[in-house]
């Protein structure tokens, strides 16, 4: 027995817990993540100070950021690792629904720890307590419960061993996994209790390899071998399986192409001769040309939403199928797929046994040419729009270009939101395994520097390249100064265009024209926004928060800005970097369902409509 307080008994528990796959064993937890204040600076705190050389603390900025950092540490580690994050209660607490909801989203394993008010209720309201008047059991961290996969309250020391299995559980399902939240009332942190020694001694988590159902594989193979132009989608489930040599094997053996998600993109290199590369809202043209006609769809490890699938508009060919890889039955059934409820490389591997046992040659020498045409000139596309440059300043696809030269082997690209995944999701030519870096499940605004340094903790050999706009930047940067104190160097990219650039091209779309998304000053007069431009400067800002910085405003100057900032190995580097958002990268014969208003005044929204309403007649669905 060993007597401690609840947060005492936590703060032991969490280094004894690893993961074990395929024999190779992890330790689950690589520390913790805090900001305190009251409601848990004498629980969790205390314990985390005595315990300093046992579970290594990490100061934040922002508690949305510290769950960022802890999600993109583990995508990086490819679910086999995270952080814990703790907060105090009320706004500490409730800035964790954001970080909380990307997790969730992204299917990533983060532990949250927000303190909570008293249990006992002995003292009510305490500071920042959110009292309801029809309840007296709700507290404000229960608006994290539907943005997380597990939830509890430990109002007893009783509860915390099970509440602690039930989390781990969670956290290490490549089903279930995602955010899951433990609350602690501050009174019960601080209480004492006598503990089984056997909690503090080492656990560990096997994550399985779930197979097939051998019935549904059978049909799932029947249905491949009879298709005339079978095609794969490659997700996320791809790299967190480490499936990418079975993928590879399957593919080749029978002449099967595949697209990339965001999440799967990097699986496998760009120039693999099947690679017919980004599919969807923000695909290439040979990716949707291949998706347009294909008859049996092989959707590997992907949740299947509106950019992967174009808004359900992607597959055209009347009789077309899909079969369904997946881990989670949720995934697996969705377009009235065969579901094959399993992990992506057991599952590849039975599928490519099973095609074998029938006989199955793969694709005919005249697809694979086809294939081929498809994919060459889809290649040269690309070569063709990363050179298109800007009258002045540089152009996004030209940032892409030189950033992605100057990666190197050991380089990794990080990017969530605004303008940029779209066009490095058909642009980007990722060197190496593991070096795309996209969250674009949730496409948080403010993931970009925050993640960044999780990949940074997760990969600490290999050289982080965060490509940020700068309207994410404004929303979130502070954990440049995290950065700076863990002495951890990592180059971020700022692209400065003036406002949120990519939502004013959205809204063009649907026939506005409004002034809202650009970064422009109010006439105090009129009450409109003028046509000059906001004065941020970036590079101070960032100067201020510890980086080393450096404006680019031509090629030549990003490319020398870009070799310099390697050279910053002890705290981040900045490069501020104007860009002129023409020449824009062109969209594919791809779509995206953003519903146009139905009436209107204006005469180009009404346009738009009528544009919207003949694309919506390409959305189907799969009964
Ligand atoms: C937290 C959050 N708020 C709002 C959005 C909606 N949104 C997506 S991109 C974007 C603009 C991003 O601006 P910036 O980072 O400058 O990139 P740009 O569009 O200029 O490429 C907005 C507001 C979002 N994705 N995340
Ligand atoms: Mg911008």
């Amino acid at each position: 027995m060993a007597r401690l307080t609840v947060a005492q008994a936590i703060v032991a528990w969490l280094p004894n817990q690893y993961v074990e796959r395929d024999g190779r064993r992890e330790r689950f937890f690589g520390g913790v993540f805090g900001i305190f204040g009251h409601g848990i600076v004498a629980g969790i705190g205390e314990a985390l100070e005595t315990a300093q050389h046992e579970v290594r603390y990490y100061q934040a900025r922002n508690e949305q950021a510290m769950v960022h950092t802890a999600a993109a540490f583990a995508k990086q580690s490819r679910r086999l690792r995270t952080f814990a994050c703790t907060t105090s209660i009320g706004p500490g607490a409730t800035n964790l629904a954001t970080g909380a909801a990307n997790a969730t989203v992204n299917r990533l394993p983060v532990l949250l720890l927000p303190g909570d008010r008293f249990a006992t209720r002995r003292v009510k309201p305490v500071l920042q307590q959110l009292e309801r008047p029809e309840a007296g059991d709700i507290s404000a961290n229960d608006v994290l419960r539907p943005v997380s996969r597990y939830f509890d309250r430990i109002e007893r020391p009783e509860m915390l061993t099970d509440a602690l299995g039930q989390a781990m559980r969670v956290l290490t399902s490549p089903a279930d996994t995602g955010a899951v939240t433990l609350a602690l009332p501050q009174d019960v942190q601080a209480e004492a209790w006598d503990w089984p020694d056997e909690l503090f001694g080492q656990r560990i988590w096997v994550v399985p390899r779930q197979r097939p159902d051998a019935g549904s594989l059978a049909a799932a193979a029947d249905l491949i071998a009879g298709a005339e132009r079978p095609m794969l989608v490659v997700g996320g489930g791809v790299v967190y399986s480490e499936a990418e040599t079975v993928l590879d094997r399957f593919v080749r053996r029978f002449g099967i192409p595949f697209t990339e998600t965001q999440a799967g993109k990097g699986a496998l290199a760009w120039d693999h001769p099947l690679n017919m590369g980004a599919i969807g809202s923000t695909g290439g043209s040979a990716g949707n040309a291949v998706a347009h006609d294909a008859d049996v769809v092989i959707a590997v490890g992907t949740r299947l939403s509106d950019f992967p699938t174009m808004s359900w508009s992607a597959w055209q060919h009347p009789g077309v199928r899909f079969v369904a890889v997946n881990v989670a039955e949720l995934d697996a059934v969705k377009a009235a797929a065969l579901p094959l409820v399993g992990d992506a490389r057991a599952t590849l591997d039975e599928l490519t046994a099973a095609l074998e046992a029938r006989a199955y040659a793969g694709a005919p020498a005249s697809r694979r040419e086809e294939l081929e045409r498809l994919r060459s000139s889809w290649q040269d596309e690309v070569s063709r729009v990363l050179h298109l440059s800007a009258d002045s300043h540089v152009s996004q696809p030209e940032v892409i270009r030189l950033v992605n030269e100057g990666l190197g082997e050991d380089g990794i690209v990080v990017c969530a939101a605004g303008g940029l995944p779209g066009d490095m999701h058909k642009l980007w030519r990722p060197a190496t395994p593991g070096s795309y870096h996209m969250e674009y499940g949730n496409s948080t605004m403010g993931y970009e520097i925050a993640g960044g340094l999780g990949v940074a903790m997760a990969e600490p050999d290999r050289r982080i390249h965060v490509m940020v706009g700068d309207g994410s930047y404004l929303m979130l940067a502070n954990e440049l100064v995290t950065a700076r104190q863990e002495g951890i160097g990592l180059t971020v990219i700022l692209l400065d265009n003036h406002g949120y650039r990519c939502i004013r091209n959205l809204s063009g779309a649907c026939g506005a024209d409004n002034p809202f998304n650009d970064f422009r000053a109010r006439d105090a007069a009129s009450g409109t926004f003028t046509g000059e431009v906001l004065p941020i400067d970036f590079a101070a800002n960032a100067a201020s928060l510890g980086a080393t910085v450096f404006r680019a405003e031509s090629p030549g100057e990003l490319e020398t800005a870009l070799r310099a900032a390697r050279e910053v190995t002890d705290r981040p580097a900045v490069i501020v970097v104007e860009t002129n958002p023409e020449p824009g990268v062109p969209s594919y014969d791809s779509w995206w369902d953003v519903p146009v208003a139905e009436v209107s005044e204006s005469a180009a929204v009404r346009a738009a409509r009528e544009q919207y309403e003949l694309d919506l007649r390409k959305e189907r669905t799969f009964v």
